[in-house]
C-alpha cells in the first residue's frame, strides 16, 4: 500500500507529494527524466530542421562574434606570454565562447554578474577595455584590485561583474543572496552566475540553488558543462544526468543546451532572464560544451585525456559555426573576418608591452580600503615585509615608491595615503 502522505496545515511544510500515487514499490531512475538539449544552428551555419533564430540585430550579432573573437585573441597571446615567462598563470575560455557571449548578451548592464574564472567574456561585452584586462594580469598600478589578486580574477564595480574569487562554487550562494536582495529592493534586475560542473559537487551549489528556489530569488544560474573539473572527466563527477536534472531537482526551471551554438544559448538566455525577472524565480541553464585548452596554464591535458577527443571538439569550434551563420545571413565577410583578428592581436600584444612595465602598487596598498585605520598587526606584518624585500631587492619586481603611511583620511578608496590614485588613474 502506498504511503499516504499526512494532512497539510496551510502553514506547515509542504510535504504534499505531486504527481499520482502508485500501489506497488516503484523505484525512478533517472530514465523518468528525459531532458533534450537545445539546438539551433549547425556547423556550416544552417539551422536545424524546424528551427528559428531568436530575434537579433545584425550589430548585435556582430557584437557577439566580434567578442568571442577578442576573447580567442586574448587567450592566445596570454598563454604565449606565461609560456614565455612573462606572466604567472592564466585560464581560457577557449571552446566555451557561446556558452558565455550567448547569456551575458541577453542580460542588462545592471544585472550582476557572479563568475568561475573563465568568463573574461562577459567583461569584455560590458566594455572592459584590453588595458584593464592587462592592468589585472601583470598587477600593476592601474590593476582595479590593486595588485591583490591572481591573474584572471577580475572585477569592476563600474560593469556590476562581481570579483572573482579561487575558492569554487563560494559565489553560488552569494548570488542567490544577491538575487534576493534585488528582488527586495524591487529594481527589476537580477543576477547571472556562472560555475563549472565540477563546482557543482560542493556543497556551496545545492545550499545556493535551494535558496535561490525556496526564496524565488531572480538569478540565473548557467553550468558551464565543459566535460572537466581540471583533470576529472565529468564521467567520475556524476552518476546522475548531469547538472540539469539536479536544477529540477531543486524545483528550479531548467533547461540544457548545446554550449557551441550561439543562438540556442542566446535564446534559452533571453527566455531565462524574463522568467528570473517577470517571474521573480531562480533558473538553471547547462551549456553542453568542451574545455579546448588546458585547464590552467600549469596543466597539461595531454596526460588524461587524447588528441582525438580535443580534436573531435575542435570541429564544433563555437567560432567557426557562428561566423559560418554571420556569412549566410550577409552580415559578415572574409576581409573584415581577417582585418578583426589582426587588430586583437596587435591591440592586445600593444597593451601587454605597456602594462608590464608600469610599477606594482606600492606595498603599502597591501593593507588599504580593508579597516580605516589599519590595526597594528597588519602594520608589523606590512614592516616585516619591507625589511624582507629591502634585504633581497633582486627577488622582487619594481614597486610604486612608498609613501609615509601616516594617518589614513578614512576614504577606504586607498587614495588617501599618498599612493596613486588607480581609479581615476590612467598609464
Ligand atoms: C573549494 C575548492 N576546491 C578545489 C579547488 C581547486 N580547483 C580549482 S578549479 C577546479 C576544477 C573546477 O572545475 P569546473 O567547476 O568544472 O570548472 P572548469 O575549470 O572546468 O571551468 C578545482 C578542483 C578550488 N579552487 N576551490
Ligand atoms: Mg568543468
Amino acid at each position: 500500500m502506498a504511503v499516504q502522505p499526512s494532512a497539510q496545515s496551510s502553514t506547515g511544510p509542504s510535504t504534499q507529494a505531486t504527481g499520482q500515487q502508485s500501489v506497488t514499490p516503484l523505484f525512478l531512475d533517472s530514465s523518468a527524466l528525459s531532458i533534450p538539449t537545445l539546438t539551433i544552428l549547425q556547423a556550416d551555419g544552417s539551422l536545424m530542421a524546424g528551427a528559428s533564430a531568436p530575434e537579433i540585430d545584425p550589430s548585435l550579432a556582430q557584437k557577439i562574434y566580434a567578442d568571442m573573437v577578442y576573447t580567442r585573441s586574448l587567450d592566445e597571446r596570454m598563454v604565449g606570454a606565461q609560456r614565455q615567462g612573462r606572466l604567472s598563470f592564466y585560464l581560457t575560455c577557449t571552446g566555451e565562447e557561446a556558452s558565455i557571449a550567448g547569456t551575458i548578451a541577453a542580460f542588462k548592464s545592471d544585472d550582476m554578474v557572479m563568475g568561475q574564472y573563465r568568463e573574461q567574456l562577459a567583461l569584455r561585452f560590458r566594455g572592459f577595455t584590453t588595458e584593464q584586462f592587462m592592468s589585472q594580469l601583470f598587477s600593476n598600478i592601474y590593476d582595479l584590485g590593486k595588485g591583490r589578486q591572481m591573474p584572471v580574477h577580475y572585477g569592476s564595480r563600474e560593469l556590476n561583474f562581481m570579483t572573482i574569487r579561487s575558492p569554487l562554487a563560494t559565489q553560488i550562494p552569494q548570488a542567490a543572496g544577491y538575487a534576493y536582495g534585488q528582488k527586495r529592493a524591487g529594481n527589476k534586475a537580477c543576477t547571472l552566475c556562472y560555475f563549472g560542473e565540477g563546482a557543482a559537487s560542493e556543497g556551496d551549489f545545492h545550499a545556493g540553488l535551494n535558496l535561490a528556489a525556496v526564496l524565488k530569488c531572480p538569478v540565473v544560474f548557467v553550468a558551464r558543462n565543459n566535460g572537466y573539473a581540471i583533470s576529472t572527466p565529468a564521467s567520475q563527477q556524476y552518476a546522475g544526468d548531469g547538472i540539469a536534472a539536479r536544477g529540477i531537482g531543486y524545483g528550479i526551471k531548467t533547461i540544457r543546451v548545446d554550449g557551441n551554438d550561439i543562438l540556442a544559448v542566446y535564446s534559452a538566455a533571453l527566455e531565462a532572464r524574463k522568467l528570473a525577472v517577470e517571474g521573480q524565480q531562480p533558473v538553471l541553464i547547462e551549456t553542453m560544451s568542451y574545455r579546448l585548452g588546458a585547464h590552467s596554464t600549469s596543466d597539461d591535458p595531454s596526460g588524461y585525456r587524447s588528441r582525438d577527443e580535443e580534436q573531435q571538439w575542435r570541429e564544433k569550434d563555437p567560432i567557426r559555426r557562428m561566423k559560418n551563420w554571420l556569412l549566410k545571413q550577409g552580415w559578415w565577410d572574409e576581409e573584415r573576418d581577417a582585418k578583426l583578428y589582426e587588430n586583437y592581436r596587435r591591440e592586445i600584444l600593444e597593451q601587454l608591452k605597456l602594462a608590464e612595465k608600469h610599477p606594482k602598487p606600492a606595498l603599502q596598498e597591501l593593507i588599504t580600503d580593508v579597516y580605516q585605520t589599519p590595526p597594528a598587526q597588519l602594520r608589523e606584518q606590512l614592516q616585516a615585509l619591507e625589511t624582507h624585500i629591502a634585504k633581497y631587492p633582486d627577488r622582487y619586481p619594481p614597486l610604486s615608491p612608498s609613501q609615509d603611511f601616516g594617518t589614513d583620511n578614512g576614504t577606504g578608496n586607498g587614495t588617501g595615503n599618498g599612493a596613486v590614485d588607480k581609479e581615476g588613474a590612467q598609464p
